[in-house]
């Protein structure tokens, strides 16, 4: 590894946060299920760019939707869809090591290529982002967004097969607020009072350059996960926002490739979370470590009328700084109340649910015994489709975790809820493939009680979650969210089906 940039060696909170623009439609189109109507069209160019993540660090390149790292904020409300045109207007070669051993990212395809998934949107086949359907540069594809959904926070972010992890690191994400008249009524912080805090961490050479670590063996240089020791908050490193005296409400989206966070303040205030991946908590849950895996987001409100004026709040990570909030003096502007109760979450009950799948996440080491390959219910990419679940069905779908890590799980068009978690004895399972639970089981934390599109599959655990399969029939995926496991067989196709058969 060359050398890289030791965030402790630079200067802390000189740079401000920035947030990110909110993209413009540049014109209308048909809406294709409602005569007459039209809808707004985006046109969200990937390109390369060069920019500041430090303001004693050179340009760094990025490759990004828009002009910067995240992409402009699509602002959208519930039932108001809208299409997105996503150019491909990137260069003809890659700048980070491809492995061409990798399903997917044989040395046949072109190395650039790139597909764009919204992560936690309900929609159509055709415009999820399958991970095969990725084009090459001076291609584009438009994709409808029919937005049949509750307010919630989601985000945009490359999927091409076998070199999503490559191109996320680059920079390819950013987010799509959706709002709705509950969420209006609850006159939470807005404006200048609500601010999305996209969270990444990357490794920089001394140069400012980004750089993704590689194997031992030049022919496969993939590496089990990345982890990185800068971490940028909206694309920038430590940098610092100024706050007035009161409510604020953070958008948090954890879109490392595998890093997870555990975020809290330094003076001691708590988080109160009103909502989660998929929209807003039945009530607020008031929390002090704020735990984030790859791909989960969290709905904060932070009162800095409890701080003392003129103080600057670190967030850290661990014992790690992240950014500062300079609480600013004088008077404190008004603000609403929090609401005790937020939106309404009817639990399901487990009797509607018509079938319980049982899937394993397993961990293949090779010869060496390294992690080679992560496997979804020991099957492979290219494996014949198995969760074939049927539309307005609702599945149970336990997660055996036979790995020492925790694996964020995602599924595409889909909310679900987790049930609970319960200990198991893995080595029996190894042996006998039964179940044999070790301990109690544990419901899901208060601040995962809501609507979930990702869940943590704890080591040694079975994570149970219940998903209603609504909205759209055909082909989706499944896959846990730490990109480095995604791209290396730890994604499987789904398919909705019309009816049983
Ligand atoms: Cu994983």
């Amino acid at each position: 590894m060359p050398p890289v940039v030791d965030p402790n060696s630079l200067a802390a909170f000189v740079d401000p946060l920035p947030i990110p623009r909110v993209a413009k439609p540049i014109a209308t189109r048909r809406d294709p299920s409602s005569a007459g109507k039209k809808l707004p069209l985006y046109r969200i160019p990937m390109r390369e760019i060069e920019s500041k993540v430090h303001r004693d660090l050179r340009s760094t390149r990025f490759w990004s939707y828009g002009s910067s790292v995240p992409g402009p904020v699509i602002e959208t409300r519930s039932g108001e869809g809208f299409f997105v045109d996503w150019p491909n207007e990137l260069p003809e070669r890659h700048f980070l090591p491809i492995d061409h051993t990798i399903m997917g990212a044989e040395k046949d395809k072109p190395t650039v290529r790139t597909v764009v998934h919204l992560h936690g949107a309900k929609t159509p086949p055709g415009s999820d982002g399958y991970p095969e359907a990725w084009y090459v540069p001076g291609k584009s594809a438009t994709y409808l967004y029919p937005n049949d959904q509750e307010a919630a926070m989601l985000w945009y972010h490359d999927h091409a097969m076998g070199i999503n992890r490559l191109n996320v690191y680059a920079g390819l994400l950013g987010l799509c607020m959706v709002r709705d008249k509950l969420e209006d009524s609850l006159h939470l912080p807005s404006g200048e009072y609500e601010i999305p805090l996209v969270i990444i961490d990357r490794l920089l050479t001394l140069d400012g350059q980004l750089y993704y670590p590689v194997s031992k063996r030049p022919e496969a240089p993939w590496v089990p996960e990345f982890l990185g020791n800068v971490i940028l908050v909206n694309g920038k490193l430590l940098p610092y926002l100024d706050v007035k005296s009161t409510k604020y409400r953070f958008r948090l989206l954890n879109a490392s490739n595998a890093r997870f966070y555990r975020l809290s303040l330094e003076n001691g205030q708590t988080f109160a979370q009103i909502g989660t991946d998929q929209g807003l908590l039945p009530a607020p849950v008031e929390v002090k470590v704020l735990t984030l895996a790859p791909g989960e987001r969290a709905d904060v409100i932070v009162d800095f009328a409890l701080a003392e004026p003129g103080s600057k709040i670190i967030l850290h990570n661990d014992a790690v700084d992240v950014m500062q909030f300079r609480v600013g003096s004088g008077t404190p502007a008004e603000s609403h109340p929090l609401p005790s109760t937020l939106r309404p979450v009817m639990r399901i009950p487990e009797q509607s649910a018509v079938r319980t799948r049982q899937l394993t996440l397993e961990e293949f080491d090779n010869v060496l015994d390294e992690p080679d390959t992560h496997l979804l219910n020991g099957a492979r990419w290219h494996d014949p489709v198995t969760e074939k679940p049927v539309i307005d069905t609702t599945e149970i779908w336990s997660l055996i975790n036979l790995t020492d890590d925790t694996h964020p799980i995602h599924l595409h068009l889909v909310r679900f809820q987790i049930l609970d978690r319960r200990p198991f004895d893995v080595s029996e399972y190894l042996l006998k493939k039964t179940v044999r639970y070790t301990g109690p089981v544990y419901p899901p934390e208060p601040n995962e009680a809501g609507w979930k599109d990702t869940v943590r599959a704890t080591p040694g655990a079975v994570t149970r979650i219940i998903i209603p399969f609504e909205g759209y029939t055909g082909r989706y995926v499944w896959h846990c969210h730490l990109l480095e496991h995604e791209d290396n067989e730890m994604m499987r196709p789904y398919e909705v089906l019309a009816e049983s058969g």
